[in-house]
């Protein structure tokens, strides 16, 4: 069975309280549900965490070797400024997809810029809460694909 870290970076843990206008009205923790849910249907088990600090995030990606086979990310604001975090996804060598609720290329010219997207195998941008989703599709779609060639 396929092990997928589910990874939400900063103020993502506000989704759903603050902005509906541009994140929606869905919680994380209903998005963590949904994903549960998808997870079951696919047969894969998840785990997931949300932090606020750039520190932690780039441990629990260095803790997910030997662990998880997969990383599902949504690097929030530090989408467009972690070095660090890019260099831990280039360092454990776990295939990572990038997620954003947002479309960030229709956005301030600031978050049009990505660390993290040019190492990750996939990113999904754009489609609210059902980014997550077809990015843990993408994602088991991606492990399979690589399992069997
Ligand atoms: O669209 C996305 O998923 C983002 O990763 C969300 C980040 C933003 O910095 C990225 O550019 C795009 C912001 C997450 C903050 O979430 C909030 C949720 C509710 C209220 C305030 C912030």
């Amino acid at each position: 069975m396929f092990k997928v870290l589910v990874i939400h970076g900063p103020n993502l843990n506000l989704l759903g309280k603050r902005e509906p206008e541009i994140y929606g009205k869905t919680t994380l923790e209903e998005i963590n549900s949904m994903l549960r849910e998808l997870a079951s249907e696919l047969g894969v088990y998840i785990e997931l965490i949300q932090s606020n600090h750039e520190g932690e995030i780039v441990t629990k990606i260095q803790e997910a070797i030997g662990k998880f086979d997969g990383i599902l990310i949504n690097p929030a604001a530090y989408t467009h400024t972690s070095i660090a975090i890019r260099d831990a996804i280039i360092s454990t060598s776990i295939p990572t997809v990038e997620v954003h609720i947002s479309n960030i290329y229709r956005r301030e010219e600031f978050r049009r810029r990505s660390f993290i997207s040019d190492v990750a195998v996939g990113v999904v941008s754009g489609f609210g809460k059902e980014s997550y989703l077809l990015g843990l599709r993408g994602l088991v779609n991606y492990l399979k694909e690589k399992q069997s060639a």
